[in-house]
């Protein structure tokens, strides 16, 4: 087993905390003093810096929100000068809320860290071709991972999205051992691959996957296709981005790096702290950051944290798969549906994870419509077969769901694929 920083991820539960006290201390000390906003939130709540003596106090704080940031954008979160900062990173923007993070030199070292911690725990090494074909720029995982890459001493193939030829040419070329994308595109990169007859000349042997949900059925499917172990890879702009968590070889949910961020799962409408193996809504944290340190950020994410002995020998607490965002959930005529389980449904059916979901509204009622592209020789089939198909398709979603979707069977290749995460929902209620 190798680690990027053996001391810390294999350390105690009670080292972890004492680290975590002493940082969590010092980080309310930081954004009292510095965060005129902090400030006033802490007032509202009646907590002063020292209230704060220990981990167990984390609870008395207030949550942050994505409001939060939308109200104090773009330089009211801010803890430093201007000067002292060196980058900023920002979020899609897709939500059409802006989220800018900035970063000290030191808060950069931290988080490449993290993400070296990431490509080590994927059997990483200096030996390796990374290939990181994950957005540059204002997106956070071409940085993070291309920092990460460095810190490892791998080559770093600086790829970024785009360009699917081009990408495949330079991974046989130059024998990429280790990738770094969205799942989806991972998928995408798996198909043309085939499609090219160019498997062979492949080396991958590690992939290093996040940015949006995927199943476990998606994960098995790229794994066979591109014939490397898939490693689930998780973090967001607000907190660092990747590597806020990452999988090992047990690859069954992602150690969250303790050291810098503090994990919480709440009930995300009592705001209730809910124990261990509970599921609920993430929230972070940071308690090294200097430049932009939030406390208790809801993350919108559900999930699940287990503290369960790891046979990788990392102490860290894991977070399952996040299987999807509290506001990415759709409610369809009042049920509540993920496309998550949408996924699953498809991939234990036999069709790539390549479907759109539609929703509008007619005459009061919502509509539901599932596109689902087949693969080659499901369209060879007789027009009766396809017919036969979507009917059985329909049957499983309905049993996973509880309602009817219209299934629509479409030609391969016909659903437009992303360079980036994935867009898999058209809700046309919300014009
Ligand atoms: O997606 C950072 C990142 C880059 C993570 C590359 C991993 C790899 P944002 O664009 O701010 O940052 O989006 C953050 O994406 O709150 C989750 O909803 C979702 N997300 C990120 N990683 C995963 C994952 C980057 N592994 C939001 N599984 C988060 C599921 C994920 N969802």
């Amino acid at each position: 087993m190798s680690y990027y920083q053996q001391e810390m991820e294999c350390a105690s539960l009670a080292a972890i905390k004492a680290i975590q006290t002493e940082r969590i201390i010092k980080t309310v000390k930081h954004v009292y003093g510095n965060v005129a906003y902090y400030r006033k939130k802490m007032n509202e709540k009646g907590i002063k810096p020292s209230d704060i003596n220990s981990i167990d106090d984390l609870s008395k704080l207030p949550f942050l929100s994505k409001d939060d940031l939308r109200e104090a954008y773009p330089y009211g979160l801010l803890a430093l000068p201007l000067k002292d900062t060196v980058r900023i990173q920002s979020t899609s923007g897709t939500t059409g809320t802006r989220v800018v993070a900035f970063y000290t030199q030191n808060d950069i070292d931290i988080w490449e860290d993290c993400c070296a911690r990431a490509i080590v725990a994927a059997g990483g090494s200096s030996e390796d071709v990374i290939h990181v074909c994950y957005g540059y720029g204002l997106f956070t995982g071409g940085p993070g991972l291309n920092g990460g890459s460095h810190k490892v001493g791998a080559l770093t193939l600086p790829m970024s999205s785009g360009n699917t030829d081009r990408q495949i040419q330079f991974m046989c070329d130059l024998g990429s051992t280790i990738l770094c994308c969205t799942p989806s595109y991972a998928a995408f990169l798996a198909e043309t691959i085939i499609n090219q007859g160019l498997q062979d000349k492949i080396k991958l042997r590690a992939g290093i996957f996040g940015a949006e949900a995927w199943s476990e059925e998606m994960r098995r499917d790229i794994e066979k296709k591109l014939r490397l172990k898939a490693y689930d890879i998780y973090g967001l702009t607000e907190i660092a981005g990747p590597g806020v968590s990452f999988e090992c070889s047990e690859q069954t949910g992602m150690h969250i790096n303790e050291d810098h961020f503090i994990a919480e799962i709440i009930d995300p409408n009592t705001e209730e702290v809910l124990p261990e193996g509970a599921k609920g809504e993430l929230v972070f944290t940071s308690i090294t950051k200097e430049a932009f340190p939030l406390i208790r950020y809801r993350t919108r994410d559900i999930c699940v944290l287990t503290r369960k002995e790891c046979s990788c020998g990392r102490t860290f607490v894991k977070m399952a798969k996040p299987m999807g965002r509290s506001d990415d959930m759709l409610i369809i005529r009042g049920v509540n549906v993920f496309p998550s389980q949408i996924e699953t449904v498809l991939m234990n059916c036999g069709y790539p994870a390549n479907y759109l979901i539609i929703v509008g509204r007619e005459n009061y009622t919502d509509t539901f419509e599932v596109q689902v592209e087949m693969t080659p020789e499901m369209f060879a089939d007789t027009i009766k077969q396809i017919s036969n198909r979507e009917n059985e398709l329909l049957a499983s979603l309905r049993a996973m769901l509880g309602i009817s979707p219209k299934v629509t069977l479409v030609a391969p290749m016909t659903i437009a694929r992303s360079e980036g995460k994935a867009v898999r929902v058209i809700d046309n209620r919300k014009i």
